[in-house]
């Protein structure tokens, strides 16, 4: 049978809903009977039947108001009651069922981590554990019992606050958990373990005491201490800033190893991907800790945006997640640098968003269509998403815009909401037109602005000319006009920034970009400007203008923007790539150019003003950034050109990236904003001179000086990436040291996933078999084979076809086990219109061998079938 689509103009409210939930667990990992009582509420006096979703359970009975119920039809994934003879306003289903965790490789549902169970119930789990109305817009009061072997299980725990507990004659003992406020079932959680607690308090702003508990596994305790604190930043800031406080007594965060995603917001009980919450110095980099800390920000976040307030429904996904993206990225923002965290979410937006924009998987924020709904917890709905909630932002100001979320705040609390109930909820709150804005919610795709201008010295007017274009996608042929917010800047060619006027009066430096083609013309301008065009990058669109290298050195030397000098630096690096690529495929010589070099000197002047900055603009972009600026791309020809520039900087540039190298030597490991951008800059300093002569001494005395992860890992990159003869050393020494951890591993096996090596295929291969590498693991499987596919594009599009092959052969094992985790893996493999007709053929092929699979899953078949179409 063939996995059916839904439509979000298909949404209906429920025939009857569900207010109570009592639900009984006799925990044990191969053998766990639940008992699910539910209050049934009728909503529509004609309806009769009551279709319940479930699945992959043993199905044991069913009662109706205490009584045996034999009027019902079940499927392979629901059970539909007939209630035609049954008119009751309200009713109590009483549901056993059996499960297997142990045997739950899905990582859905109720299933085994460690020696631990937990759930993960987001978006459809529930259903796994038992019969229920699993969509959000059924909101109902949860009660929990939990009882197993006391030994083996000693913490039990579920949502809400624990009310009762006892023991039992035979070694187990139970709790009883009572959640007071309203919840979809998908914010229902539960673990079973045996952890190291973590414990800590937190007064909120009414004064209450909130009590904070980090589960972990046993021993892993000196890993904890970032992420309470990290807790606490985010509970704090969210009382300053939005003035939202938190609700429940308690707050219990726990990590587990066997995780599909990063962290999921269960009410009052978070799980998350252990990655996300383990960090001490010797284990994690400084980006590790503030991936923890953005994570846990994350989930706290979403109890008042997703948890008090839930989806209708689940085309509605990016209402909570797009809002809590950028919820995180405003306290990351206000917490380090604005600047830096800036430049990091564009980079992804630029990367991975705007290829998925041009991919088969295109979607608006909020979808249309939707087979398997675990595939749209994507960088569109998330990442873009809240690039729209930015661009309110950015039309509202602060002030207007935390107006519009009280508004929404006091309108939607204990609902599942919409997205048009939060712009309409901004726009009363803020009188700003919001109309012509609704469309980013429906239309999908990457806009395209071309620009040119005109100064005309006689009258002192400067005129930007603007057309707007957003491309067809695969989802959407017809596109319509946006309201696209532009930031600019005009700069005078010493750098002096020019006052934006029309007439006499100054005007906004955001332009309000709303039809096809629009002029916006500034007065009293003494010179031709150099435009600073998409500043902050205030939407999520791409500019064509066509600067010249001169406008872009002068944007790189003078603009008082941090992101503007380092967006002029992207450009340079872009064109100087485009030049080569033409250059290698003509087989003529490469050259670099001198202006790169002058704008690279310039930007290592500041190195020790501005360290932070000085290191992302030093940094090259990755291979997979480079490729979204061509509509054709060539994996062999940009890694080619990429590697030559690298080489080319690092001689170029040697005595001065010797010198803030042994600059920025910081005497002890501490995490704070300032010694991380040293660190940062000496590290990509190091990343440069690995590629020069005196590269594996440094290389190798990096290695073995370093007392953090943070300079282990740059050391051992830089050694693989540059093939150094230290390399095989440092690779084995790091293995033996952290075999037994699988977190730190993972950095390892990713650097070996990515290597420049022509055999890389094959060490990947042997690796599938290292004493630390599990199959059943999603963590271990994307830092592997994930990264290999969508990191090392050299390797992954190999002319022969070898790469292809390998993620075949691995998505038809992951197909079997963890379908959810499959479908992410496939990624690089359906962006095949993207690649010449050689290779479009081997991808196709390899898709098709999928297609052919016995069962196949929806997961991969959604993302199969659009991609061969
Ligand atoms: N809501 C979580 C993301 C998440 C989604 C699905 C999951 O399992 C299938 C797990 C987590 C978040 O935004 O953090
Ligand atoms: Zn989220």
């Amino acid at each position: 049978m063939q996995p059916k689509a839904k439509f979000r103009k298909d949404y209906r409210p429920v025939d009857f809903t569900i207010t109570d939930i009592y639900l009984d667990f006799q925990l044990d990992p191969q053998d766990t009977l639940v008992t699910s009582t539910l209050t049934v509420k009728r909503q529509n006096s004609d309806a009769t039947q009551l279709r319940l979703d479930g699945h992959s359970f043993e199905f044991l009975s069913l009662k109706l108001n205490g009584e045996p119920f034999s009027k019902y039809q079940k499927d392979d994934e629901s059970l539909t009651l007939d209630l035609s003879q049954f008119p009751a306003e309200q009713f109590q289903l009483e549901i056993q069922t059996r499960l297997n965790p142990s045997e739950n490789t899905s990582l859905q549902g109720l299933y085994q981590s460690g020696d631990g169970l937990c759930t993960q119930c987001e978006a459809e789990g529930f259903r796994q554990i038992t019969y229920m109305l699993d969509r959000p817009d059924v909101l109902a009061k949860y009660r929990t019992k939990l009882t197993a072997c006391k030994s083996k299980y000693p913490y039990l725990l579920a949502n809400g606050n624990r009310i009762a507990q006892g023991e039992l004659e035979d070694g187990r003992h139970w709790v009883e958990w009572e959640d007071p406020f309203l919840k979809p079932c998908y914010l229902f959680a539960v673990v079973a373990g045996d952890f190291d607690l973590l414990q800590d308090k937190f007064t909120t702003m009414s004064g209450r005491v909130v009590d904070l508990e980090i589960y972990v596994d046993r021993g892993n305790l000196d890993r904890a201490g970032w992420a309470m604190e990290s807790l606490k930043r985010s509970m704090k800031w969210d009382e300053e800033r939005f003035g939202l406080e938190y609700d429940l007594d308690i707050y219990m965060i726990v990590a587990v190893d066997f995780f599909n995603m990063g962290a999921m917001e269960n009410k009052g009980l978070n799980i998350f991907n252990s990655k996300f919450v383990l960090a001490n110095p010797q284990t994690a980099t400084d980006d590790d800790y503030m991936g923890v800390e953005s994570v846990i920000a994350h989930e706290y976040f979403h109890n008042w945006t997703g948890n008090r307030i839930t989806c209708r429904d689940w085309f509605q996904l990016s209402l909570k997640e797009g809002l809590t993206v950028f919820r995180d990225q405003e306290f990351t923002s206000d917490l380090w640098s604005r600047p830096a965290k800036r430049i990091e979410d564009v980079r992804m937006m630029r990367s991975v968003q705007f290829a998925e924009d041009a991919s088969p998987m295109a979607h608006p924020i909020r979808p249309e269509k939707v087979i398997e709904m675990n595939n749209f917890y994507t960088v569109t709905v998330y990442e873009k998403g809240a690039e729209v909630i930015r661009m309110i932002h950015t039309l509202l100001g602060e002030e207007k815009f935390q107006k519009g979320m009280k508004l929404y705040v006091a309108e939607q609390d204990g609902k599942a909401a919409t997205c048009e109930d939060f712009v309409s909820a901004m726009e009363r709150a803020s009188g700003v037109d919001l109309q012509q804005f609704r469309r980013w919610y429906s239309q999908s795709g990457t806009p395209e602005l071309t620009i040119a201008d005109e100064y005309d010295e006689k009258r002192q007017t400067y005129r930007l000319h603007v057309s707007q274009m957003t491309p067809p996608t695969a989802d959407q042929v017809e596109k319509v006009n946006l309201h696209i917010p532009l930031r600019v800047a005009l700069y005078g060619e010493n750098g002096q920034k020019i006052n934006l006027q029309h007439e006499l009066l100054t005007v906004s430096d955001v332009l309000d970009v709303i039809h096809e083609h629009q002029t916006f013309e500034f007065h009293n301008v003494p010179q031709r400007p150099v435009p600073a065009l998409l500043c902050d990058f205030s939407a999520p669109v791409r500019v064509d203008y066509n600067y010249s290298t001169e406008q872009l050195l002068t944007l790189v030397k003078f603009a008082d923007n941090e992101f503007v000098r380092w967006d002029a630096a992207q450009t340079l690096y872009i064109n100087e790539l485009r030049a080569n690529l033409s250059r290698f495929q003509q087989n003529q010589p490469m050259q670099f150019s001198e202006a790169l070099i002058e704008a690279l000197t310039l930007v290592l002047e500041k190195a020790n003003t501005d360290p932070e900055l000085t290191a992302l603009t030093l940094t090259l972009p990755k291979e997979t950034e480079f490729a979204e600026s061509f509509k054709v791309i060539d994996p062999a020809g940009i890694a080619a050109v990429r590697d030559f520039m690298q080489r080319s900087i690092a001689e170029s540039l040697k005595d001065r990236l010797l010198v803030v190298y042994n600059q920025n030597r910081l005497p002890e490991y501490r995490v704070v904003a300032e010694d991380m951008a040293k660190r940062a800059l000496r590290n990509v300093c190091l990343s440069y001179l690995a590629f020069t002569d005196v590269g594996n001494t440094l290389v190798h005395k990096h290695y073995h000086q370093a007392d953090n992860m943070t300079d282990t890992l740059a050391s051992l990159a830089a050694a693989t990436k540059a093939q150094l003869p230290c390399r095989d050393q440092l690779l084995a020494d790091f293995e033996q040291k952290w075999h037994h951890d699988g977190l730190v591993m993972d950095k390892w096996f990713m650097l070996q996933a990515t290597r420049p090596d022509e055999n890389v295929l094959e060490i990947v291969q042997g690796l599938l078999e290292h004493r630390s590498f599990n199959f059943k693991n999603p963590n271990r499987v994307r830092s592997l084979i994930g990264a290999f596919a969508s990191q090392n594009p050299r390797a992954f599009h190999a002319i022969d076809g070898s790469g292809y092959r390998f993620l075949v052969d691995m998505l038809i094992k992951l197909n079997d086990t963890n379908p959810q985790v499959a479908a992410r893996l496939i990624e690089p493999l359906i962006k095949l219109s993207r690649y010449d007709a050689q290779r479009q053929t081997l991808m196709r092929r390899g898709l098709e061998r999928l297609k052919g699979l016995d069962h196949l899953a929806r997961d991969l078949f959604e993302k199969i079938e659009k991609a061969l179409q």
